[in-house]
């Protein structure tokens, strides 16, 4: 069993060494633990505070690519080197790396795909009240949408099983973290969780700004992940509306010839009919993105089959 612990790193000089240094080398049941440094264009010493901490398994990016992109090239680097289970942390210290050990088990027993460290957003000190909320929030609206059960789906504290990677399939530029829980969900993945705690903020998020942004840009790769799964539900729900606003006027023009006073009630049906194009309109999209969707789903499954062969072992 070889684990494959992967940091993407943007400028983590300062903190990359208590992270490595806090990896666990020896793991119950696995083999080798492979300490995976994904330098995301960092203008710093990143790279040299690796290589003297001994690491020897790179990525490395000559310009700053982003999140998304650098776990997705980590994954990659890890299953062509054998990887069967790849672990992700990031370079500012924020996880317990101690924890990998319980991160790990479930997917060596067989008992998940995919397990998430869940920092317990409620207990942390420097997190205000308004964004644990969000957290909250947005975790319940991510499991809404994967039909899955997990307190924190923003951690990027995870582990995730090589079949699993197999599988998913990041195509937002961000916050693949809602967008990975989305995909493993409906592609029927096993997740769990495992309790940890968070270690002192080393320094101030760089992914986002602010909350406000941080909002934003999840509620935007939520959206995008549900439709691409769910778009039937979305425009079914449109055209519902459409219909039943077009159908209203028409019913009312209706009622007000039966009582003999039409002349006036013209706007009815002129507000009516758009409102019923509004309704074919959503109803043809519907079709069409199911369609997609199927086309998707089998795109998909090519991928899949396409990764077994290149990274078989
Ligand atoms: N902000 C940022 N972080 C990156 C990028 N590429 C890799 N990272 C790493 O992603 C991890 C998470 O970033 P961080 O700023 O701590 O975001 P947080 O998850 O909101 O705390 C860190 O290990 C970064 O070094 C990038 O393009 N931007
Ligand atoms: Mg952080």
């Amino acid at each position: 069993m070889k684990v494959f612990v992967q940091i993407p790193c943007l400028n983590e000089e300062d903190t990359l060494e208590s992270v490595v240094k806090s990896i666990p080398t020896k793991i119950k049941h696995v083999d080798e633990v492979i300490i995976l440094v994904i330098d995301d264009g960092s203008s710093d010493g990143t790279l040299k505070v690796a290589k003297r901490l001994g690491v020897k398994d790179f990525v490395i990016h000559t310009r700053n690519m982003g999140l998304a992109r650098s776990f997705r090239d980590g994954v990659d680097y890890a299953l062509s080197h054998g990887a069967d289970i790849v672990v992700n942390t990031d370079g500012d210290n924020q996880y317990p790396q101690a924890r990998i050990a319980d991160l790990v088990q479930p997917i060596i027993t067989g008992q998940a795909d995919i397990v998430i460290g869940d920092r317990q957003v409620y207990k942390i000190a420097h997190f205000s009240p308004f964004k644990k909320l969000m957290q909250r929030f947005g975790s319940y609206i991510v499991n809404k949408a994967a039909g899955t059960n997990v307190p924190d789906a923003a951690s990027g504290f995870r582990a995730y099983s090589r079949q699993s990677l197999y599988r998913l399939n990041i195509v937002t530029q961000f916050s693949y973290c809602m967008e990975t829980i989305i995909q493993a969900g409906n592609k029927g993945l096993r997740l769990s969780s495992v309790a940890i705690e968070t270690n002192p903020k080393t320094r101030e998020s760089r992914l986002f700004k602010n909350t406000a942004q941080h909002i934003m840009k999840s509620a935007e790769a939520i959206i995008r992940s549900y439709l691409m799964y769910k778009p039937y539900i979305a425009f079914n729900a449109l055209g519902i509306l459409f219909a039943i606003a077009g159908v209203i006027p028409f019913v009312n023009f209706g009622l007000a010839v039966l009582r003999g006073d039409s002349d006036g009630h013209v706007q009815s049906l002129v507000f009516g009919s758009a409102m019923l194009v509004g309704a074919l309109l959503s109803f043809a999209l519907l079709i069409i993105s199911d369609l997609l969707r199927i086309n998707r789903t089998l795109i998909e499954d090519q991928t899949e089959r396409l990764r077994e062969i290149q990274y078989k072992k």
